[in-house]
């Protein structure tokens, strides 16, 4: 699917981003590049995957788990055999929330990790810097983790990988200016990594409008510090809408820990078993 583009910046280092509404099911994002010499060289749009990442968190951590809190992590990263960096694509998620930056511009906060969009941001010729705020929800320690991958484009139409593992630096605090260019890291220390536990399962999208980034996870209220008893629940949404507008169609992203069936005005729509692999429903004549 071919994706119009939308450069937001005429700097090198400026944030780009696609407008189209890819399909789920596709973690290809056709990056852009302002440089036409280069899109000859180009055989192949890099294809994300969380497979080869790992999850990384402060030191703190222990048995998977961490204090509340939000937690800083750096990624100076300098291409290999002088070759030139052009663009990167990139997802990310986090247990629980996270915002990167890139050579000191912000590129996107996502929350959760269950469904990651991907996206374009240009390279600095030579050294280029990762920078992330990841925040930990909760009251007590808790499952918490990083979770990156990017493909790196050079100018020559080589690629390579570069992901969440332990060359990562962190600090148990958030100085500030500290996703800056600039910014002296060397006294950080390296980050300790969790594994890759199921994350080659998890999708990356293309940019699309429809995230569950401002979705929260639900239960009924006999939910108590995110545990539930086992059984089946029933839930219920009424959309009123604004005067003078009718309904023709919905575009659904849904999950449910463990699994669920999903109906619309009585008619069942669709299920999903696995909560870390969410659905989308197209459901029209609604
Ligand atoms: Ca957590």
């Amino acid at each position: 699917m071919a994706c119009p583009i939308s450069l937001m910046s005429s700097k090198r280092h400026s944030f780009i981003t696609t407008d189209c509404h890819e399909p789920s099911t596709s973690n290809a994002l056709s990056c852009p590049t302002i440089d036409k010499e280069l899109a000859h060289r180009l055989s192949e749009h890099p294809t994300l995957s969380f497979a080869h990442s790992q999850w990384i968190w402060t030191p703190e951590i222990v048995d998977g788990k961490a204090p509340p809190g939000s937690r800083a992590f750096r990624k100076n990263f300098i291409a290999p055999d002088r070759r030139e960096p052009a663009f990167a694509t990139i997802a990310f998620g986090a247990d629980d929330a996270a915002t990167l930056w890139v050579n000191g511009e912000p590129v996107a906060t996502e929350i959760g990790w269950g469904h990651a969009r991907s996206f374009c941001v240009l390279l600095l010729p030579h050294l280029n810097v990762f920078a992330v705020n990841a925040t930990n929800n909760g009251n007590v320690n808790n499952a918490a983790g990083f979770l990156f991958t990017a493909i790196i484009t050079y100018m020559d139409g080589t690629m390579s990988s570069l992901v969440s593992d332990t060359t990562w630096r962190g600090q148990s605090n958030v100085p500030g200016g500290f996703h800056g260019l600039s910014y002296d890291d060397s006294s950080w220390m390296p980050v300790k990594s969790t594994g890759e536990y199921a994350t080659d399962a998890i999708a990356i999208a293309g940019r699309d409008d429809l995230s569950f980034a401002p979705a929260r996870w639900i239960w009924t209220g006999e939910l108590n510090d995110g545990r539930a008893p086992p059984g089946a629940r029933a839930f219920r949404l009424t959309v009123n809408l604004p005067p003078k507008h009718t309904l023709a169609s919905a575009t659904i992203l849904v999950t449910a820990d463990d699994y669920y069936s999903f109906y619309v005005n009585g008619r069942f729509v669709g299920s999903g078993i696995q909560y870390m692999a969410a659905q989308r429903f197209e459901v029209d004549d609604i």
